[in-house]
């Protein structure tokens, strides 16, 4: 019998030749043919940026290619997804890490270096996609890298923005701000999905009533805006599963107001459809501080309610009742930034689908769970209810319901307890009431955790503690960890190359088993292997010397050692009192007579960078007193080359992929109990830096991992900040040591020229306002900081500590993270995609 389907299939398969070869000739073709038929330029003459292009769209069809295989997979198979909501995802480049976890970036270089294109300058070529602000955002993209390489069925959604976050340029010392309109020449990665768009409502007014006992509500009126996707593939290393990354952008309503343009208004007509736009254009450059801001608010509902749509469209297709919705679909919130998808999706389950409260809840709670990413209270969101109420009143009203359930068990619980009930209520109270984000996400998911296991352990004597008592087992623990592939093997090919020389695998191996570095250990006393190890690192520090004197034009050595601070600037991170540090270094070796410098300092080039939140003065005038404190050192020729300052303009992923290996020393020195984890500590040791760092955040499981006596320790303990803080609020004010004040009066005295926007917190630190603590930690800082140099003389040994913590650095890879994700929290496994065949018949 003809059967119409089957035959078309069966054509269709002929029609394209099955997939695309990995033979020179076939990637070749493929370029040649994007150059002409897709950007239309000639294919005699392209330049490299015309040959990343063409390269990359031929990849991308690749990459199609596995993610339709997969996406209809997982269709067929109705297997269980993951679906990570992050308002940032900071990607960095895409190229060198699609070819290397498809396995074709050798057969690319040939293909390309054959009609006379360098690969590695390709990828110089692309633009650093960089939708987010630093740690929160670069973990959700090394999490997206795990999971399609363990095979985990897993979207990412998010927000297109049209400008990530600013670029960072330095004028006179000053940090300034340029917009990063990364779209300007297209973006070859990307899919545009005309057909897959939503609706989102926003202001308007609710209509209440009673559906025999349960209260529904139907919200009209307001302003519609469409979100319309963009996909981009996100390849797994190794493997033919191909997962996706759904970022909305923001679109006017069809619907013109031909009412209003008619009446003449052209301009108001043409407005109302760019306030659409608006909404995704701009990436808030705030890392963990709570903004409050109306268009803020509207991003994370724009995007949280276009994805809870698209869920459930998805689950639809193949189910006709809501009793698997948890079983098929789990939802991580990185942070309470998306916390409004919950809510987002009881309302649909009430007021559109008509279930029970009940059952709409409970659905609701076994499908949502929460990450908390900082204990700092300035980064704990709070709407105010009133902004909430106006913008999304059906939401506040949800919010209400769910608060006053929430507190009646609480008074069930504790009886009497009315200081309790007031603590863990999820509104707090006072003129301008405001939502308590973090603890609205408690509530309505079904596990939260932290990212180290000091944090995690934090988060239930501190600020979660109320919950951790009400809710025992809830609050989990799953420490971070970043991508090997990114952050050894493209980023350290030198280094990678000698990993599997030396383990005698390959790295296709020991990139999905981390902890088969250990073998490595073997060698950190072995010459030959000593030899190598030091030639990857020199030929890593000449690259990064390279990169200083193009962005910076300071001739720096690479014979002297490699000290790295990159990270967001914050006081709490205290760059600051790195500086500091540097100004005593500084001033030490002025008062050393010539003779005798060589045998008392290491030469050392020091080299911090990261951007300050625009609004932030203080990290601002912490940027300018380094490049001022730069510019006294760099020029005063009696130093000459035993201490380089240089700040590292625009930090960003791929500036990190030049900068971590070339690091020796790296510093992660926030005040114990304030940095949450940390994920740069991991990608340094990783690279064979040695840490000098506090007991905070993930470098405590370093220190147990690699051993503490191959990291630089030092520093107060929480309980030791707790006593200090205590005992600055009570009145101590003797905490400047001498050495400690003749940096200050140097810096006062305008030894660094003018710094006066540091004063004001110089003032504050001698006054009572050293809440960082940073006179506490100077003196053990400069105890370690002498031990670095007394280690770095005994070079044997400094090798043998870099190469303890690159083998034992195994648990630092996301790919145990999100193990223990899928095992504890969302009892996933791994969904494999067959090989593909010419045929599937
Ligand atoms: C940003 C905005 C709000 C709340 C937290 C952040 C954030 O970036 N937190 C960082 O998350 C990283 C990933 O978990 C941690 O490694 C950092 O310590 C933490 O500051």
């Amino acid at each position: 019998k003809y059967d119409e389907a089957k035959v078309g299939t069966e054509k269709l398969w002929e029609l394209m030749n099955s997939y695309i070869g990995s033979d020179k000739r076939s990637i070749q073709r493929s370029i040649v043919n994007h150059v002409e038929y897709t950007l239309a330029r000639s294919r005699f003459s392209f330049d490299d940026f015309g040959a990343y292009q063409a390269s990359a769209f031929s990849i991308r069809d690749r990459l199609i290619e596995s993610w339709n295989d997969t996406n209809e997979y997982f269709t067929t198979n109705d297997s269980k997804r993951v679906y990570y909501l992050s308002l940032e995802f900071l990607l960095g480049r895409l190229m060198q890490n699609a070819l290397v976890n498809i396995d074709v970036e050798e057969p690319y270089k040939d293909a390309l270096m054959d009609i006379g294109y360098k690969l590695e300058n390709l990828y110089e070529e692309e633009v650093d996609p960089a939708l987010g602000n630093g740690g929160l955002g670069r973990l959700a993209a090394c999490f997206l890298d795990s999971m399609a390489t363990l095979e985990i069925p897993n979207w990412g959604y998010g927000i297109r923005y049209d400008y990530g976050i600013f670029k960072q340029g330095i004028v006179d010392g000053y940090q300034v701000e340029s917009p990063d309109y990364w779209l300007s020449h297209g973006n070859p990665w990307e899919i545009e999905r005309q057909d897959v768009t939503y609706h989102v409502r926003f202001y308007g007014h609710v209509k209440k009533y009673n559906d025999g006992g349960v209260e529904r509500g139907v919200w009209e009126g307001g302003d519609v805006v469409v979100a319309q996707a963009y996909d981009t593939p996100i390849p797994g290393f190794n493997t033919f599963n191909c997962n996706n990354l759904r970022l909305w952008r923001s679109r006017p309503c069809n619907e013109f107001d031909f009412k209003q343009f008619n009446a003449g208004d052209y301009h108001g007509a043409i407005g109302e459809r760019q306030k659409a736009e608006y909404i995704t254009s701009v990436l808030y450059p705030n890392d963990s501080s709570e903004g409050g801001k109306e268009l803020r608010l509207k991003q994370q509902y724009f995007f949280c309610s276009a994805t809870i749509r698209d869920i459930i469209r998805r689950y639809k297709k193949t189910h006709s009742t809501w009793n698997f919705f948890h079983e098929k679909n789990q939802i991580q919130l990185n942070d309470t930034h998306p916390a409004i998808a919950s809510i987002e999706l009881l309302r649909i389950l009430i007021d559109e689908e008509k279930l029970p409260w009940d059952q709409a809840w409970g659905i609701m709670y076994k499908t949502f769970a929460y990450t908390n990413h900082t204990v700092l209270p300035e980064a704990l969101e709070k709407w105010s209810t009133k902004l909430i109420g106006n913008l999304l009143p059906r939401h506040l009203d949800l919010i209400y319901l769910i608060n006053f359930f929430f507190l009646e068990k609480v008074k069930q619980r504790y009886p009497g307890d009315n200081s309790r009930v007031s603590r863990m209520s999820l509104i707090e109270e006072g003129d301008d009431k405001k939502v308590r984000m973090a603890f609205l996400s408690i509530v309505c998911s079904h596990t939260v955790n932290g990212v180290a296991a000091l944090h995690s352990e934090l988060l239930k004597k501190t600020i979660f503690k109320d919950f951790d008592e009400m809710f025992p087992g809830k609050l989990q623990n799953k420490t971070n960890g970043v991508t090997p592939r990114r952050w050894i093997h493209c980023c350290n090919p030198g280094l990678s190359k000698l990993i599997s020389d030396t383990i005698m695998e390959e790295h296709t191996t020991w990139l999905t088993n981390l902890t088969s570095l250990r073998e490595l250990s073997a060698y950190s006393q072995d010459e030959d292997f000593i030899k190598r190890f030091v030639q990857v690192k020199s030929d890593n520090k000449l690259r990064l010397q390279k990169w200083v004197k193009e962005h910076t034009g300071i001739d720096i050595p690479t014979n002297a050692l490699y000290d790295v601070m990159v990270k967001r600037i914050h006081e709490y991170k205290r760059q600051f009192m790195n500086i500091l540090y540097v100004i005593h270094r500084y001033l030490q070796i002025k008062e050393t007579p010539q003779h005798e410098r060589a045998s008392k300092f290491v030469p050392r080039v020091v080299m911090i960078g990261g951007k300050a939140a625009p609004g932030y003065a203080n990290a601002k005038a912490i940027i300018k007193l380094i490049n001022s404190v730069a510019q006294k050192i760099n020029n005063d020729r009696d130093v000459g080359e035993l201490l380089k300052v240089v700040f590292l303009p625009n930090y960003c992923v791929s500036a990190a992929q030049i900068i971590i290996p070339a690091a020796e020393l790296s510093q992660h020195i926030s005040t114990a109990g304030t940095e949450a984890s940390g994920t740069s500590n991991m990608k340094f040791i990783m690279n064979g830096s040695i840490i000098i760092g506090t007991m905070d955040g993930a470098n405590v499981e370093i220190a147990e991992e690699i051993g503490a006596e191959n990291m630089f320790i030092f520093g107060a303990l929480v309980p030791e900040v707790d006593t200090f803080r205590k005992q600055l609020h009570d009145g101590r004010r003797d905490y400047i040591g001498s050495r400690l004040r003749k940096v200050f009066d140097a810096i006062r005295s305008g030894t660094f020229g003018d710094v006066s926007t540091i004063h004001g917190m110089l003032y504050s630190i001698e006054n009572g306002g050293d809440y960082y603590c940073v006179c506490l930690d100077y003196y053990p800082y400069l105890t370690a900081q002498e031990k670095v140099d007394e280690t770095y003389r005994d070079y044997p040994k400094w090798c043998k500590m870099s190469i303890e913590g690159i083998a034992k650095s195994g648990k630092f890879s996301s790919d145990r993270t999100i193990q223990e994700y899928c095992m504890d929290i969302w009892k996933v496994s791994a969904v494999s995609i067959p090989k593909p065949t010419t045929n599937p018949q």
